[in-house]
């Protein structure tokens, strides 16, 4: 009989949490014992897992006794104080946060592009953030075969990616067109600062706190973690970030230089076509292109309207969605802890 795991999912009761139960049961994911850990606000909540009830308990360094996976979702600051002491208890930690992506002994990874630098972990793992993993998706398969020069992205990102607490102000405030501009917005564009706008029937062109370079952090961690995944440390990358009123799915406008010349759309088109996690859906004349809406569920990153830039012969245009809290975040994790089952690494 094959290996099963001892399992906790930190951040269980947010909007990450829940997707990756679900994941847990679809994807058969084998589980000897699993917990469920949060903030001491939720613990002794009771959560349905299989079928059978379980109590939320607080998140703390002895919760992890005898875990051998840890998947955590529960904000950066949680991941620093607490996956550090679920490796010293002998857990792999797969962490789903922006506390370790940068550090250069932590893998970063998207299994179906740089699975590779999973064999060189030393207990921690981090989870890409939810914009980069579904551009790296559609741009590595591009890079092995063309190469790649530039990317100049602009995100529509769903208001799911700041947490559930940025879902329910999103359904708050959507009967109120016409008052909008007076409603009492406490979440977006970030948690924890003093100003704050309303996302009903706004387009807010921050998400994370700026750096001193102009740029947001969300950008920030686009621009580094491309790079990062794609082992190119010199690709030019810029990023635009930007928060719709959309609940969940983040779509993206992306342009890219190839190397090679003479390389067409229908090129592009076949390669993505037979990519692992992709759909194309690109049909212009059947008005059929990806959309959140309809990513929202799916597994798959889906891309359309490739086109070539009419200026730059190695210049294509592409539009990119997928389900933020499943390729994004939680189905990204459960991979990174299939793949390591797979490869004999856990
Ligand atoms: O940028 P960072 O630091 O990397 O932050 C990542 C955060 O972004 C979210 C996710 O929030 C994560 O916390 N996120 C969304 N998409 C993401 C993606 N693709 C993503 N992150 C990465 N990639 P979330 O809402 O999904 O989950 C928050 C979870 O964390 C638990 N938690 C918070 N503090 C904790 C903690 N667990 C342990 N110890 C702590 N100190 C949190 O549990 C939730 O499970 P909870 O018990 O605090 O929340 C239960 C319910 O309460 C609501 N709530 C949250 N904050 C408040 C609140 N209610 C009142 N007041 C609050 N201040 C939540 O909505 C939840 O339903
Ligand atoms: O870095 O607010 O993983 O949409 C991803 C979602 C940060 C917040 C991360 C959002 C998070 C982001």
């Amino acid at each position: 009989m094959s290996k099963s795991y001892i399992v906790a999912v930190v951040g269980a009761t947010g909007a990450v949490g829940e997707k990756m139960m679900d994941q847990l049961v679809k994807r058969n994911f084998p589980i000897k014992q699993i917990k469920f850990l949060a903030s001491k606000r939720s613990a002794g909540k009771i959560i349905e897992f299989k079928g059978q009830s379980y109590t939320i308990e607080e998140a703390t360094p002895e919760a992890f006794d005898g875990v051998e996976i840890a998947l955590f979702s529960a904000g950066g600051s949680v991941s620093k104080a607490l996956a550090p002491e679920a490796v010293k208890r002998g857990a792999v930690v797969i962490d789903n946060t922006s506390a370790f992506r940068m550090e250069n002994d932590i893998p970063l990874v998207v299994p179906e592009v740089n699975r590779q630098d999973l064999k060189t972990h030393s207990g921690i793992i981090a989870n890409p953030n939810c914009s980069t993993i579904q551009m790296v998706c559609a741009l590595n398969p591009i890079r092995d075969a063309f190469g790649l020069n530039q990317v100049i992205v602009s995100t529509y990102q769903a208001v799911s990616g700041a947490g559930a607490i940025a879902i329910n102000e999103l359904e708050a405030q959507s009967g109120t067109f016409g008052e909008t501009r007076n409603v009492n917005a406490q979440v977006l564009p970030v948690k924890n600062s003093e100003i704050h706008y309303p996302i009903a029937f706004n387009v807010i062109p921050q998400i994370d706190v700026f750096d001193d370079n102009g740029y947001t952090l969300e950008e920030m961690k686009m621009i580094n973690e491309t790079k990062k995944i794609l082992h190119m440390p010199s690709l030019s990358v810029a990023a635009t970030c930007v928060r719709l009123p959309v609940v969940s799915g983040h779509s993206e406008s992306v342009y890219i230089e190839v190397d090679k010349e003479g390389v067409t759309v229908s090129d592009i088109r076949s390669i993505l076509d037979s990519a692992k996690g992709i759909k194309v859906l690109d049909n212009p004349a059947k008005q059929e292109y990806p959309m959140p809406l309809f990513a929202e569920g799916e597994d798959d990153v889906f891309v359309g309207r490739i086109r070539r830039d009419l200026s730059n012969d190695k210049g294509f245009h592409l539009w990119i969605v997928a389900d933020n809290l499943l390729k994004g975040a939680a189905l990204n994790s459960i991979q990174i802890a299939e793949a390591l089952i797979e490869d004999g690494i856990l």
